[in-house]
This record gives structure tokens, sequence and C-alpha cells, in this order.
């Protein structure tokens, strides 16, 4: 018999994943209200994204595991001046919320659906996954927290609604609303729901709903998609596989071509963020899904859905190489797309003559690899102007950052903290202050930024920043006390921001990001 060696790897690249698991969370990164779906054997997964531009970043993975930032479903948050921070206005957790992402086999066509603003409900199209998107049609209706069904015969619906579920017909282009109706009002024992996401298997519709943020039901109907619906818990109050986290809820259901069933839900880990944990499903004789637990909890390791399929380790450097940025990237709002340059290095001119980082445009951000990493960048600051700031944060409704201050022909770097947004308006309510500085007396021009984290959550979480002007040697000037609470929604990111205090003009090149986890060290 003869085996040639190309046919041996083949076989050992399709035979199953025996005894191989995997640890949950899959991604320990910051994407909540996820819609994971599969296109013959490609997983996909969108998320909210609120305020950040980009928004509704897409992943992709082959096993469901090991996860790739591919694209976005919305190129730009085109809903008013405000997602510009237009003169001191701004979008702080509005935008993305929970929305939905599934392809359409009939017209070759991915389509995202999302309301913003409890009002208008978006509809973004692209022919590829990653793109082009464009917006295609609106609907005068909020489809709050909206999961998609296309149905067999490719009707299209939209599941919907907090409290109340509904679920809209859509037209055959997919484009507006033929009918909607409510098809299920949560009675008071399961409470106030919402979150839904919308399928159909054997025959049966299923509507996944949340109760947040310690459950998961699902609603059936036999009787199609407008009901009437009977209601079943999935979860409750269930430990979860993050150490200090919450219980894993509002997810996606999932099935591999290999005909297996999963579960992608989010666990609340703040102030990392909502963390993507999967788990794998059966199915119970009365056609609802149970969950397979550990020991009564959610594993924090199951066996593998598929083969590993590994992809490129987030961990490492960016050197801003490309002409686009890479998809794992997000602005802070809309960016002005004339004030900043990518290709060998990343250059970013002042677009803002403020004082507060969070009316600041053009701040580049970064979602934190937890449960602990650091972020360091390469900045060269040469061409700063008098009352320039550049440097990297963590940021999020209580920030902090380390920097490069330019003040008339002196430069420091800079250590500030007490950024804070007021948690009701989301408007600034510090602009923060210096804690520490050190001039920089003799320089290349170039230094090292980098901000240590640790996002674990159920304890009290701390950043640290240093400085390097050699990339060996790392000092620190800084320390800050993450806030956990739960209301910004999105999670701390490490951010690169440049804007001027004083006037327009000056600019930075940031020649490199690098990830690292676990990340601390002082050194290289
Ligand atoms: C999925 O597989 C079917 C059958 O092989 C094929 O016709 C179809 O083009 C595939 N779809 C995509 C999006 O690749
Ligand atoms: C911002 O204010 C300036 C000066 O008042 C004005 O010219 C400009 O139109 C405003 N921009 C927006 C987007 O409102
Ligand atoms: C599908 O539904 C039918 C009719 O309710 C039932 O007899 C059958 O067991 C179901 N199949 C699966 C795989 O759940
Ligand atoms: C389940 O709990 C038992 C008793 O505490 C323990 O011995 C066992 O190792 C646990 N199993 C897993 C898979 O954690
Ligand atoms: C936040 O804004 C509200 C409404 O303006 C105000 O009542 C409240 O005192 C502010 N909170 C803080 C901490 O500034
Ligand atoms: C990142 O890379 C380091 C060094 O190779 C490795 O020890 C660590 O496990 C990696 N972390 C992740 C999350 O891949
Ligand atoms: C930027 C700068 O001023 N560099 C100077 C630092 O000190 C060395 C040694 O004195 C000079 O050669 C550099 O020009």
């Amino acid at each position: 018999m003869k085996f040639s060696i190309s046919a041996l790897f083949c076989l050992l690249a399709v035979s199953p994943a025996l005894g191989q698991t995997f640890r949950n969370p899959v991604l320990w990164n910051d994407l909540a209200d996820n819609d994971v779906f599969r296109v013959n054997d490609t997983f996909y997964y969108s998320a909210s994204t609120m305020h950040y531009s980009p928004g509704a970043p897409i992943l992709q993975s082959k096993d469901l595991v090991n996860w790739e930032y591919i694209g976005h479903s919305v190129p730009t948050l085109d809903w008013g001046s405000k997602y510009d921070l237009a003169n001191g206005t701004n979008a702080y957790v509005k935008g993305i919320w929970a929305s939905t992402l599934r392809y359409r086999e009939s017209n070759g066509l991915f389509y995202w659906i999302g309301c913003v603003e409890f009002s208008t409900t978006y509809i973004f199209t692209a022919p590829s996954i990653t793109g082009p998107w464009t917006q295609s049609s609106s609907i005068d209706n909020c489809y709050y927290d909206a999961g998609m069904l296309i149905d067999d015969d490719d009707t299209m619906y939209v599941a919907h609604g907090g409290g109340t579920i509904s679920v809209s017909q859509l037209s055959p282009d997919g484009l507006s609303e033929v009918s909607t109706q409510v098809v299920f009002t949560s009675p008071s024992d399961v409470g106030y729901i919402e979150g839904s996401r919308m399928y159909k298997y054997n025959g049966s519709y299923y509507i996944f709903n949340t109760r947040p943020a310690d459950a998961q039901f699902v609603l059936k109907s036999t009787n199609g998609p407008f009901g009437p619906y009977v209601v079943k818990e999935l979860l409750a109050d269930i430990e979860g596989p993050i150490v200090g986290g919450g219980v894993p809820h509002q997810g996606s259901l999932v099935d591999t071509q290999k005909g297996d069933w999963y579960y992608m839900a989010f666990e609340d880990s703040y102030p990392g963020g909502r963390m993507p944990v999967l788990a794998p499903i059966t199915w119970g004789s009365d056609g609802f899904p149970i969950l397979i637990t550990v020991n009564g909890s959610w594993g924090t390791s199951y066996e593998y859905p598929l083969p590993p399929f590994p992809v490129p380790d987030l961990n490492g450097t960016d050197l801003f190489k490309e002409t686009k940025l890479g998809p794992q990237w997000e602005w802070n709002h809309n960016p002005d797309v004339t004030k900043f340059s990518v290709g060998n290095g990343l250059k970013l001119e002042t677009v803002t003559v403020t004082d507060d980082i969070y009316e600041a445009r053009n701040t580049l951000t970064h979602r934190i690899l937890g449960p602990t990493s650091s972020g360091t960048i390469l900045l060269d600051y040469k061409k700063m102007v008098d009352g320039d700031r550049a440097g990297l944060a963590l940021f999020r409704d209580v920030s902090a950052w380390i920097g490069i201050v330019n003040s008339g022909s002196d430069f420091k770097v800079s250590f500030w903290n007490g950024m804070t947004l007021n948690s009701s308006t989301w408007t600034t309510s510090s602009p923060g202050s210096e804690i520490a500085s050190v001039p920089i007396t003799n320089g290349t021009g170039k230094i090292w930024l980098r901000a240590f984290v640790d996002v674990q959550p159920g304890q009290v979480d701390t950043g640290l920043f240093f400085y390097s002007t050699d990339g060996v040697g790392y000092t620190q000037l800084g320390s800050f006390t993450l806030n956990n609470d739960w209301e910004f929604f999105m999670g701390y990111r490490y951010a690169i921001f440049n804007f001027a205090v004083i006037e327009l003009g000056g600019s930075v090149e940031v020649d490199s990001f690098s990830l690292d986890a676990p990340g601390l060290t002082t050194t290289g």
C-alpha cells in the first residue's frame, strides 16, 4: 500500500479533534451582543460597538474557538454630526447596540440590521463579508435588539423588542417592512427580556432572549414565525467560566457542519467588557435546547467543536505597513479621514483644539487582550507643536494616559488621570489633571509608551503606565484604578491620541503598536 506524504497530511488535517479541549473565554476581547452564524464551513461573529467607528466588527472562524477580525458591517456612523464629535457634541453609548448579521444564499448578499438610538432601523448589505458594505435602506420602526432569521423559503424575519417581543416580516428584497406583530409578552415569573436571536429547527421557530443579566430563555413556536410561543429557561444564575465574572447570557445558537449545536454567550467581565464564552447544546425530547454544563457551571473548557484551526495571534507588533488600518482597530467616533494616514507607520495630525480627550477627534482604539496584557507604542513626537498632547490611554468613561506634552520648546513625558464622563449625560465631568511628569532633555525624538492592564473582573483592577527612551528599560510613571461599573457598556481599550490645546498644525508618527499578553514586563 502506498501512502503519499500529502495524503497523510490531509488525513491529519481532517481527523476529528479527539480529546482536544478549548478554554473559555474563546477570546478575551470585549465583543458583546454576539450574533454568530455559519455559512458552509465558516463561522462569522458580529458584535456591538456603540460610539466606535467603523462599527459592528466581523470576526471569522473555522472551529468556533479561534476567531480573527476580518472587517466591519458599518463603515461610518452616518447618523448626525455628534458621531463626528462635532463642536462639543458626542454620541457616547449611542450608535451600534445589539444587531444582527446573516448571509442570504438566494442573492449572495450579507445583511446587517440594527436599530440606532431607539428610533430608526438601518440595513446595510454587502456582496462579500469583507465588503464593500453600504447602507441600503432604513425602516422607521426600531428593531430594538434585532435578531434576523432567513427562513427555508427565503422569507426574512426579524425578532426584536424588550419585555414584549415582536416579529417583523421584511419585503422580498429584505430592505423594508411588510408587517410587524407582537408575538410574546413576558410573564412576571420570567421578567423583562430582550436580546432576541431567531432560529428555525426541525420545523419549529425559536427566539432566544436574555433576562439581563442573569438568565437566558428560549421561546418556541410550532405554529410558524408569529407564534404562539411557549417559553422555557435555558439557564439562570449559573457560574460562568471567567472567575469574578457574571452569568453567561444574550448569545447565539449555531450548528456545525457535522450537526452539533453550540451556544455562544457573553459573560459580563468589567472593567474589560463582555467576553464570548462557548458551550455545547443538546436538544430535549420537548424540542427545547439544553445547555451542557460541567458540575452545574458553564465549563471553563470543553472538547473542540471541530479540528482546531489556528488564526494569527492578536499578540504581536503592528507596524502600520499597509495603507489601511487592520480590522481590529476602531476610532473613538468617526475620524476626520483627511487628518491621518497609514503606511510605514501611522501619522496623526491634531484635529481638535481642546483640553479634553473625550472631545478630541481621531483617537484610535484597540481592544485589550485579557486578563492581562500591555500595549506599547513607539511615538515620534518631533512635529508636535506648543500645547499638543499625544500618547497612549486606557480609555473608558474613567480614563488615564501617558503621553508627551509639548509646552513651548520643552517636551515632557506626562501621566494624567481623572478624565471622567458623567454617567447619566455622557458629557465630560472632568478633563483630568497631570499627576507626574519628567522632562525630556535629550532624546532622539522618539519614545516608547506602555500601558499594562489587568482586567480580571471581581477585583480592584489596575493600569500601570511606563515610558522608555531606548525600548529596553521601562520606567513607571503612573498607576490608576479602573472603573468596573457596567453602565458605559464598552470595556476599557488601549487608545492612541493626539490633540491640540492651543492650535492645530502639529502631528505625530506612531511607528508601532505592540500587544503583549500576559504583558507585565519592564524590559524590551
Ligand atoms: C456553500 O456551499 C454550497 C454547496 O457546495 C455552494 O453552492 C455555495 O456557493 C457555498 N456558499 C458560499 C457562500 O460559499
Ligand atoms: C461647528 O461650529 C462652527 C463654528 O460655530 C460652525 O461653522 C460649524 O458648522 C459647526 N459644525 C457642525 C457640524 O455643527
Ligand atoms: C422533529 O420533530 C418531530 C415532530 O415533532 C419529532 O418527532 C422529531 O423527534 C424531531 N426531531 C428532532 C431531531 O428533534
Ligand atoms: C465535579 O465536582 C466533583 C466534586 O467536587 C469533582 O471531584 C470533579 O473534579 C468535578 N468535575 C469537573 C469536570 O470539574
Ligand atoms: C451628571 O449630570 C447630571 C445631569 O446634569 C447631574 O445632575 C449630576 O450631578 C452629574 N453628575 C456628576 C457626577 O457630575
Ligand atoms: C502572547 O505571546 C506570549 C509570548 O509568546 C505567550 O506567552 C502568550 O501566551 C500569548 N498570549 C496569547 C493570549 O496568545
Ligand atoms: C536630540 C538630541 O538633542 N540629541 C543629542 C543627545 O546627546 C548626544 C550626545 O551629547 C548628541 O549627539 C545628540 O545630538
